[in-house]
């Protein structure tokens, strides 16, 4: 049987890498095989790419070379990693995925909507994950998360506190656009609880794992 695609989603410091620690082992203790992964990246060649679009100043890249480098990357990670994985009956799990490139490359860069969809179908036609879990944060508390961890920030940290705010925005509105495909989660809840709804969203929305 194919397995399932989940993919998280929000801005910095959400919580993303958190949760994912806790889905992976709910999933592997019910004897799913689990593959992690992120976004840009999770392939050798898609992990260069995600070198050169994560350092250097802000501007490094026009708004549309930052989309095509996104799915330049995303099409070797999805070719190369997700779908054999899913082909094999494991489910997936992505720290980021396209709606990534819609929120950040929408927001930073003003690349339309309508123009990310049309790379995306070229790219990868109607290819899409079955859930995405969206963690919704007032950035100023995702922001002291990153710091308090004591990383250098990379350019999109860089970026200011309206940027950050309309990002969240950006993922408010994906999940209203697509509702049978997003779900909304608190990420000012703690990180069990945050796990505890993530859970019960997976449950309802894909059936128990198996
Ligand atoms: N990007 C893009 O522009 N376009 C694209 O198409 C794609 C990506 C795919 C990747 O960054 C960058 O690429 C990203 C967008 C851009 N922008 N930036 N910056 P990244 O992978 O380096 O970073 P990130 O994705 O933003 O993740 P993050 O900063 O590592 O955050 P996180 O994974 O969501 O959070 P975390 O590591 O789980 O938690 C952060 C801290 O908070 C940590 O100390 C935790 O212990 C703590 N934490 C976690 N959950 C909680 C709760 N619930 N309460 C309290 N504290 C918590």
């Amino acid at each position: 049987m194919r397995g399932r695609f989940l993919t998280l989603e929000g801005g910095e410091g959400a919580g993303k890498t958190t949760l994912i620690k806790t889905l992976k082992d709910w999933l592997s203790g019910q004897g799913i095989d689990v593959v992690v992964t992120r976004e840009p990246g999770g392939t050798p060649g898609a992990e260069v790419l995600r070198d050169i679009l994560l350092n250097g100043s802000t501007d490094r890249w026009s708004p549309v070379t930052e989309a095509l480098l996104m799915y330049a990357a995303r099409v070797d990670h999805v070719e190369r990693l997700i779908e054999p994985a899913l082909a094999r009956g494991a489910w997936v799990i992505s720290d980021r995925f396209s709606d990534s490139t819609r929120a950040y490359q929408g927001v930073a860069g003003g690349v339309s909507a309508d123009r990310i969809q049309k790379i995306h179908a070229a790219a990868l036609g109607g290819f899409y994950p079955d859930l995405t879990l969206i963690l919704d944060l007032d950035p100023k508390v995702g922001l002291a998360r990153t710091v308090a961890r004591g990383e250098d920030a990379t350019r999109f940290e860089r970026f200011d506190t309206s940027f950050h705010d309309r990002l969240r925005q950006a993922f408010l509105d994906i999940a209203a656009e697509d509702p049978d495909r997003c779900q909304v989660l608190d990420a000012l809840d703690a990180p069990d609880l945050v796990a505890e709804k993530a859970i019960a969203a997976i449950e309802t929305r894909l059936g128990a794992p198996a």
